[in-house]
């Protein structure tokens, strides 16, 4: 509409964002309305952008992280101001955290109001909420800036480490109107929005000369390696080089699971044992036991390749620091050397792993095929695994604590990014977002594998799946409470102990509700049965799969970080 000069000569904010946002290949919207962006997200319909409406801006926000994960660019969540913002705002933090490029753009207050503080609608000052949680927070309050904002938002959200960026909108700036000849000259379209960034000469040297060194090297590939998309280059490092690798749980598939050199079955032998580690695109933090201690065993060299120079030497001395994009740096240690005329690690390395890989698939496979009344979450997980099997190109969410712990390490994934989980937080309410934002973005099937309690914190999104009709089974690992269902009352009292729901909840039921199918299993037989049927139909379904209410443990496999009371209760 902007461009059509001879049904009107001036233009306004509502259409700049949008075309400022068409400009730059970005055609979704996930959000929510209401005042002051419901012609907001009218307008993006209307000019033929998709507008996916949520029922809680969190899972809104969390499908746009996801997607900006998949394509490198950024996912834009829209949100009405204060409450609908920092609703908003937790999946904006989480996507910083986890290194996901996103935009939250949300409709703000009258700011001559919300700074005096005199009580205004909605009022709140969010681009100072914002800042902390953001990579980058910004406001537009010229009509003729929103094209600087939209590409600065965009920039700041891919380029270098990605993350969540905040654009604030308010409400008087869309109603601004532009004539329309300067509005469009305002417009930016943003020429390469993540430059490669080539790593140094010198340090792809020393990172070859640490390399050369090891006896026992080992390539551990995280989130960022996965969303770097070298997948060609990095199977070429791992093959030529012959070195064994652990993929982090969203690096799983940019090999095969199945892969002879993954030595995810020997996890604790490799990082124990392994003298030389090739960080690629994952952080020393919590989830790889900061790089020290126990896990760590003996002294090691570490080279890391990341595109942040600060998050080198962040836990423990780095050897050899990588800076770069993933591409970049990967094809420069081939071009360097790796890529032949390099020794293959030893045979004993290799070997020892292979023996502890035997040993522990061996043990794995025994409990698999035990087939327990109730199902556990072993036997659940076996068909699920199965079914999945048939089907790479699923994209798989997972969430809860034991839920997540075991399909982890059970269900092979064979293709890269079809693996998004609760990531560097560990947060719980990422499920239907996620499965959403999957569906979406990749037109593909999605399996939501679920504990109970993950599943409560977005579940009122199974309407959103059934009224998008996407293709999202959801299965609900049923064991009647957070981590189990067995806790009690110690004092006998009527309400029941904290991480415990109502026993036998039919959530199957749910997703009827909405015009869903829900299914009802109790047994491996009838959930492979459910499942194979649901991914065929690819209609919006639901799994309660009842499991054993006794089989979870205390927080999964982070008992350890439960802090222990001197007393016990
Ligand atoms: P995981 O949880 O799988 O271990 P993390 O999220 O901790 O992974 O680490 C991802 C790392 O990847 C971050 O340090 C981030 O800076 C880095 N990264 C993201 N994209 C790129 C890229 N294109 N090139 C290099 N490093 C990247
Ligand atoms: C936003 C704390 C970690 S895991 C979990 C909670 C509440 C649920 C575990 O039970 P579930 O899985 O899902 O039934 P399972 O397989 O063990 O039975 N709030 C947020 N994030 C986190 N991580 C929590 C609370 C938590």
């Amino acid at each position: 509409m902007t461009t059509d000069t001879s049904s009107t000569e001036v233009t306004d904010g509502f259409h700049l964002v949008i075309d400022a946002l068409k400009l730059n290949d970005i055609n979704t919207i996930f959000g929510l309305v209401g005042i002051p962006i419901t012609d907001l997200a009218r307008l993006a319909q209307a000019e033929g952008m998709r507008f996916i409406g949520f029922r809680h801006e969190q899972h809104a926000g969390n499908a746009a992280a996801i997607a900006g994960y998949m394509t490198q660019k950024p996912g834009i969540c829209l949100t009405v101001s204060a409450p609908g913002f920092l609703n908003g705002l937790t999946a904006l933090a989480n996507a910083t955290t986890n290194c996901f490029p996103m935009i939250l753009i949300s409709g703000s207050s009258e700011r001559e109001i919300v700074d005096l503080q005199q009580g205004d609608y909605e009022e709140m000052d969010q681009l100072a909420a914002a800042k902390p949680y953001a990579k980058a927070a910004y406001r537009v309050l010229h009509a003729e800036d929103i094209g600087i904002g939209v590409a600065r938002a965009i920039r700041a959200a891919v380029s270098g480490r990605p993350g969540g960026v905040y654009l604030d909108l308010p409400a008087k700036l869309l109603s601004q109107t532009l004539d329309v000849a300067r509005a469009k000259q305002s417009l930016v379209r943003v020429v390469d929005a993540a430059p490669r960034q080539i790593p140094a000469r010198d340090a792809v040297e020393r990172a070859l000369q640490v390399l050369k060194s090891a006896k026992r090297p080992l390539i551990l590939l995280g989130k960022g390696a996965a969303y770097s998309q070298a997948d060609n280059e990095i199977r070429t490092l791992v093959e030529k080089t012959g070195i064994p690798y652990l993929p982090m749980s969203m690096a799983k598939g940019l090999l095969p699971d199945t892969h002879p050199q993954s030595a995810s079955a020997a996890r604790s032998f490799v990082l124990a044992e392994s003298d030389v580690v090739v960080l690629i695109g994952a952080r020393l933090n919590w989830l790889l036991s900061h790089g020290k201690g126990k896990t760590w065993g003996g002294p090691k060299q570490f080279i890391q390749i990341d595109i942040s120079p600060t998050e080198i030497d962040s836990n423990v001395a780095i050897a050899a620091p990588l800076i770069g994009d993933i591409g970049s740096c990967v094809s420069a240690l081939l071009a360097a050397g790796t890529g032949g005329g390099m020794e293959k690690p030893s045979a004993d390395w290799l070997g020892a792993i292979q023996e502890r890989k035997d040993k522990n698939m061996a043990g794995m496979a025994a409990r698999l095929n035990q087939n327990p009344a109730p199902m556990n979450f072993h036997s659940a997980l076996r068909s699920i695994r199965d079914v999945l099997k048939m089907h790479p190109d699923i994209n798989l969410v997972n969430e809860g604590a034991n839920t997540l712990d075991f399909a982890r390490s059970i269900i092979d994934q064979y293709r890269p990014r079809k693996r998004f989980d609760s990531g560097t937080w560990g947060i719980m309410g990422i499920g239907m977002g996620y499965a959403i934002g999957a569906a979406v973005t990749s037109g593909l099937p999605v399996v939501a594998v679920e504990g109970d309690s993950a599943f409560g914190f977005s579940g009122m999104e199974l309407e959103t799946i059934c009224r998008y009709n996407l293709p999202v089974t959801t299965i609900v690992f049923n064991n009647n409470g957070v981590y189990r269902g067995t806790d009690v009352n110690p004092t006998g009292g009527a309400d029941v102990a904290p991480t415990v729901f109502v026993k036998g909840a039919r959530y199957d039921k749910v997703i009827e509700a909405f015009g869903g199918v829900g299914y009802h299993v109790t047994t491996p037989a009838e959930l492979t049965q459910a499942l194979s049927d649901a991914i065929a139909a690819g209609k919006p379904a639901l799994i309660n799969a009842v499991i054993d209410e006794s089989a979870g443990t205390e927080s999964g496999r982070l008992t350890n970080l439960n802090p222990q009371g001197a007393k016990k209760k």
